[in-house]
């Protein structure tokens, strides 16, 4: 039996579903989660289906949270969508859990799942419910659903740019436009800056640093943050500022959450830095990978084990 009959079969026979996702919400988790819920509301009428996500200003048009009481989560199937790793979930409320079906797109090193669907070389979770949703019988979904999706998808490959996307990428976004997305109208809303945000970003221009052989980096404390009036999730975005720099391939967003909690964002063009990212205690994708650190000396010894990786 295929993966995506499989998951049917398990959605066909529980009557309530709870869809999680990961900490530290973004698009293809939101997107994944909604597209999830839209589909099998749609599909099987007769379901209990809620998405829980944590809320974020920028995707407001797709919707709020659902609310979901503890005790729904005793005979609920639970889907994971785009989450790694069950201590990264949004939703405390999966732990200790075996009715589990992980759906992912992340390095699989914790099959927590009883079914684990991953596929590490897709551009995105959203991607993988896309698939789902085409390969089932009966399907239905609504608009909403599908937007949530194309969101998904466009902001886990940088808008159709990483090296994840293929040309089936670009055939699935083509097919949600035929199913009615406006991509344009969704474009502009997640496009949209605000002058402070315009003028932070001269900040992480003004004050981005580099290694000797190239690992182009910004430090951003929570004083700059609140000089510039921008929220830690706003600034953590900035990342995508520092790409694509003329002979610096690999690029680090440093953000200090709050004392003793420095997270940094590391990038790469085409070296895998996520070997240095592991051996800091973080993980990722091997382009895009996240380290949570104590300090900064820390910080600076993570630097130069990527600038080594520029020396070779
Ligand atoms: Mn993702």
């Amino acid at each position: 039996m295929n993966i995506y009959r499989q998951i049917y079969k398990e959605i066909k026979k529980n009557n309530k579903i709870i869809i999680v996702t990961h900490l530290r919400a973004d698009g293809d988790c939101i997107g994944s989660a909604i597209g999830l819920r839209e589909i099998i509301k749609n599909t099987f009428k007769d379901k209990d289906v809620k998405a829980s996500y944590e809320y974020v200003g920028y995707l407001s048009y797709l919707g709020k949270c659902d609310e979901i009481e503890d005790k729904e989560f005793d005979e609920a199937l639970i889907i994971s969508v785009d989450n790694a790793n069950i201590t990264r979930a949004n939703d405390k409320r999966i732990l200790g859990h075996t009715n589990v079906i992980k759906i992912d797109h992340h390095p699989n090193h914790e099959p927590f799942g009883y079914i684990n669907f991953v596929e590490e070389e897709k551009s995105s979770c959203a991607e993988m419910i896309f698939d789902f949703f085409m390969n089932i019988p009966n399907r239905k979904i609504s608009l909403r659903g599908l937007e949530a999706i194309y969101t998904g998808i466009m902001t886990d490959s940088g808008f159709l740019k990483y090296n994840s996307v293929t040309g089936d990428t670009f055939k699935k976004i083509g097919m949600l436009y035929d199913m009615g997305v406006d991509g344009a109208k969704i474009r502009n809303m997640l496009d949209e800056v605000t002058i402070d945000e315009l003028k932070f970003k001269g900040y992480v221009y003004e004050h981005m640093e580099s290694t000797p052989n190239g690992v182009l980096y910004i430090k951003i404390s929570p004083e700059a943050r609140e000089k510039y009036n921008v929220e830690y999730d706003e600034a953590s975005n900035m990342v995508g500022a520092l790409a694509n720099v003329k002979e610096h391939p690999i690029w680090v967003l440093i953000n200090e959450y709050k004392k003793d909690e420095i997270r940094c964002r590391v990038r790469s063009l085409e070296i895998p830095i996520n070997g240095v990212a592991q051996s800091f205690g973080g993980g990722g994708h091997a382009l895009a990978s996240g380290i949570v650190v104590k300090d900064y000396e820390t910080v600076d010894k993570i630097l130069e084990a990527l600038d080594n990786l520029l020396k070779k």
